[in-house]
């Protein structure tokens, strides 16, 4: 590289390479910082280092997803691109309060704003490795060198981390080592110019470009698309269950089958994984008399059912809304793990998504007769991309994170001694059975009603148990029966309502049920993690004199 000998021009290249460490040339003696000031004098270094830090992100983003298209080295582009592996990296480190205060305070844009996050703390720390590359050579390429290391152990200690990961990373790197001298030199000896105003304008472009081409997967997604188009996961003729009165017919309360638009969504993945159904395959192993490997065709001509399943999050709080009933169709993974045969021992199976995520399911819900299934299409359509496409478990009666494992593509069958879902370790708990819970949808906490009848209505649920009675009560007095509506499985929530003769003044509803093994729920109020919330929902509401 450049000498750091003062007074010393560069050997090398097109351009001229004066001394890091000598005095620029372009600053008069006496007013170090030209003739409009700190801020001009500097804005060009800034300029630099924001162009070089964003080329080398650019090429290593592209080559990542050269790699991918060209299929030449093997591994996920979530292990190879630089960004998403940090910013899984950064998922994965994340507090569990923070996540939750992310997801609450953002929903399902807590991505997109941990992606902002990252673009914008980038951008400072380019900024700051230009201004500091204007004296301090050495300095600045260590600092560039950090960042480098720290996105190189993110890479490498990602699930499923290949060595060749790190090939567009290192790419990148070496652009931006390369370009921060010259593009500093030049400052140095032109001052600050138009070239200022076209940087600025090709880093712009830059990482637009890099956002576009990663934000929508290109070719990736145009490819997945296509599939999820043509894949018909429904045999036209197939059974629904029956639903009827499954509806209270109360305004206000959630639709008693979820659609997939407004379905709840939970996942680690930074970016949604976009498989195509011919791609997948599913891999049994471990624990088994024999390795089975099912592929998308054979899935999809098995003899599938569909069932009506409440998928629910641990992390809902009382009252919440990370809670959904769906119709999904699939094919029950007893019969797949009846095909392997699982050893005696076994009692677990840990599923994995194409992306490294984990859930560690008991065996014995994966092969009784409560139907567990590798589900192909959610409300009679192929899974949304957000919900698993192609495929994903379905696990009735347990939370999310034990169960519900989307783009899955490897079962272990396991033990609970010898392995342990993602959250396990995070402190969350290894079993994950869905805690009975009640919720009032309408009226709303904080709404202004006339007095008279009022409908209080929602829904219950304690999935594979069922629920046999909803309550409520009014300012703490007796509890009073809800009428319910029918319960077409126990493996999806029910409707009730209350009709409630509103007296004039502010009123606290208050609302429990009771699960079908004839248990209520408990009022003790505790927070989600380690194993689900628990306690009663409550609203307050102001009623007119
Ligand atoms: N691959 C993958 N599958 C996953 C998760 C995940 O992070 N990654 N999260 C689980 C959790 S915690 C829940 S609650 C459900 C949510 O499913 P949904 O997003 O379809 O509602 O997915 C489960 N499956
Ligand atoms: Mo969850």
């Amino acid at each position: 590289m450049t000498s750091e000998q003062p007074g010393q021009s560069g050997p090398q290249g097109v351009l001229p390479v004066p001394a890091w460490d000598a005095p620029d040339p372009s600053e008069p003696p006496g007013d170090p910082f030209g003739p409009g000031g700190w801020a001009v004098g500097n804005l060009g270094y800034a300029v630099d280092g924001l162009v070089a830090g964003a080329t080398g992100l650019l090429v290593a983003e592209a080559l990542d997803v050269a790699f991918t298209l060209g299929g030449w080295v093997s591994g996920n582009s979530s292990g190879r691109s630089p960004i998403l592996a940090v910013g899984a990296a950064f998922v994965d480190l994340t507090p569990a309060w923070l996540k939750e205060w992310a997801v609450a305070s953002f929903g399902t844009g807590d991505k997109a704003v941990l992606f902002a996050g990252m673009a914008i703390v980038l951008a400072v720390l380019f900024v700051a490795i230009g201004l500091v590359a204007r004296t301090r050579h050495t300095l600045a390429t260590a600092l560039v060198g950090v960042l480098g290391v720290l996105a190189l152990v993110a890479q490498l200690t990602r699930a499923g981390a290949s060595p060749t990961d790190p090939i567009p990373l290192v790419g990148g790197l070496a652009v931006t080592l390369w370009m921060l001298p010259r593009l500093v030199a030049r400052t140095a000896i032109e001052g600050p110019s138009r070239r200022e105003a076209l940087g600025l304008a090709g880093a712009a472009a830059g990482v637009a470009l890099a956002t576009a081409v990663r934000g929508s997967g290109g070719v990736i997604a145009a490819n997945a698309s296509a599939s999820r188009a043509a894949a018909v996961p429904v045999p036209s003729g197939l059974p629904i269950p029956a639903a009827a009165g499954a509806e209270i017919g109360v305004g206000g309360v959630g639709p008693w089958a979820v659609s997939n638009a407004d379905f709840y969504r939970i996942d680690t993945a930074l970016t949604v994984p976009r498989l195509t159904a011919e791609a997948w395959s599913l891999r049994v192993w471990g624990e088994v008399e024999r390795e089975v490997t099912l592929t998308w065709a054979q899935l999809v001509g098995k003899p599938l059912i569909q069932r009506y399943v409440t998928l629910a999050c641990v992390s809902n709080e009382v009252g919440g809304h990370l809670v959904g009933n769906a119709l999904w169709t699939g094919w029950p993974v007893r019969e797949l793990l009846r095909e392997a045969g699982a050893k005696a021992g076994a009692d677990m199976v840990l599923s994995r998504s194409i992306d490294g995520w984990t859930a560690g399911t008991p065996l014995s819900a994966l092969t009784d007769d409560r139907d567990a299934l590798l589900a192909v299409a959610m409300n009679g359509v192929a899974l949304p991309f957000e919900h698993g496409f192609p495929v994903r478990l379905v696990v009735p009666g347990l939370y999310g994170y034990v169960s519900a494992t989307k783009w899955v593509t490897d079962l272990k069958v396991t033990r609970f001694a010898d392995d342990m879902g993602y959250w396990t370790p995070r402190g969350w708990s290894a079993l994950g059975p869905v805690k009975t819970a009640s919720r009032i949808d309408v009226p709303r906490s904080g709404a202004r009603l006339p007095a008279g009848r009022v409908a209080v209505a929602g829904v219950a649920w304690a999935m594979h148990r069922g629920i046999q009675a909803v309550q409520v009560q009014v300012d703490g007095g007796p509890w009073a029966d809800a009428r319910l509506a029918t319960e077409p499985t126990v493996d999806s929530w029910r409707q009730w309502v209350f009709e409630w003769d509103a007296g004039p003044g502010s009123h606290v509803l208050t609302v429990r049920a009771r699960d079908g093994a004839g248990e209520w729920q408990t009022a003790v109020q505790t927070t989600s993690d380690p194993d689900g919330a628990t306690g009663h929902h409550s609203v307050t509401v102001a009623v007119a004199g």
